[in-house]
């Protein structure tokens, strides 16, 4: 069951300069930095909120890594902005089958490492109303990551 928004994904072209401008403007807090090699992406957190199943709501500032991955295929075609939003679920594997299961394209066989060590999927955009959709489940909290 998909539980919270867990992030909105900006694509930027600099993340010192995005982060800065989400401080600065709006007093928000970097949570967790890192570089997902697998992905093509240096991504800076910021936590907004935490929500009732126990889990969090953030904002994920992506900067390409290398100019044909997702993120720097994108920014070169649509310049900077939200490019993707991600459903937080207990349960990343079940949920991704059953909306599988739905006639949705699952991009991964598996769901792969994203941020802090949790668990990953994406939903095609072209079959969610435009939208590039990922599916999360967060890493226990004293996981590792
Ligand atoms: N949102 C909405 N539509 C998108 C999109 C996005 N983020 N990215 C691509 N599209 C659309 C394109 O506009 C294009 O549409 P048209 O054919 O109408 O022009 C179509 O999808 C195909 O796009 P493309 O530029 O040819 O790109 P690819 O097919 O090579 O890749 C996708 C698209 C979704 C398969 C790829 O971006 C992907 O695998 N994404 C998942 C991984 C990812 O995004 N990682 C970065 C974030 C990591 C994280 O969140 O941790
Ligand atoms: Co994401």
């Amino acid at each position: 069951m998909l539980t919270r928004i867990d992030h909105i994904g900006i694509a930027c072209h600099n993340l010192d300069e995005t982060v800065d401008f989400y401080t600065t403007t709006y007093g928000f807090e970097v949570f967790h930095t890192e570089i997902n090699e697998e992905q093509g992406v240096r991504e800076a957190m910021l936590k907004i909120n935490e929500t009732s199943d126990g889990g969090a709501s953030y904002l994920q500032l992506l900067e390409p890594i290398r100019e044909d991955s997702a993120v720097g295929k994108w920014l070169a075609k649509n310049g900077e902005g939200v490019h993707h939003i991600a459903f937080g679920t207990a349960d990343v594997d079940g949920d991704a089958a059953a909306i599988g299961a739905k006639g949705v394209r699952v991009l991964y066989d598996e769901p792969r490492r994203g941020s802090m060590g949790s668990r990953i999927t994406f939903l095609h955009p072209k079959d969610c109303h435009g939208v590039l959709t990922e599916l999360v489940t967060s890493a226990a909290p004293d996981a590792e990551h």
